[in-house]
């Protein structure tokens, strides 16, 4: 069954779409945790870094020109922002399909809470 990202990337389901190109997709997170945050998600359905391949590297890599390019484009690369991938349960992540978090806007604070 496709995930909720996978129908984004289709447009199978509506999302604030920011760019979009032979490999992938960005589009706005639905609920922000920063004046600017978007998703950048690979076209194909990859569930995660744990899935990554080594005939990922391009993509990966790519992955992060378009988050530097978005950066640039919102206005925030020059006061800074923040790239996240959450893997896993403990990291957090909720969507199984490969996305990388832009957040910026704002001081964001510490990377973690330090407990
Ligand atoms: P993560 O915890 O790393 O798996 O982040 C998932 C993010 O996806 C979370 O910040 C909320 C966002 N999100 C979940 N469902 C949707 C959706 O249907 N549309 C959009 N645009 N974002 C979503």
């Amino acid at each position: 069954m496709p995930n909720i990202f996978a129908k984004i990337v289709s447009g199978e389901i509506p999302a604030d779409v920011v760019y979009k190109d032979d490999q992938v997709t960005a589009f706005r997170d639905v609920q922000p945790a920063a004046p600017v945050h978007i998703l950048i998600v690979p076209n194909k359905t990859i569930g995660g870094v744990e899935d990554l391949e080594r005939s990922d590297e391009t993509l990966a890599g790519h992955m992060l020109l378009v988050a530097q390019g978005l950066a640039r484009q919102e206005g925030v690369a020059d006061d800074g922002y923040r790239l996240i991938i959450n893997s896993g349960a403990h990291g957090g992540q909720e969507i199984e399909h490969l996305h990388l978090h832009l957040l910026g806007g704002r001081p964001l604070g510490p990377m973690i809470l330090r407990r």
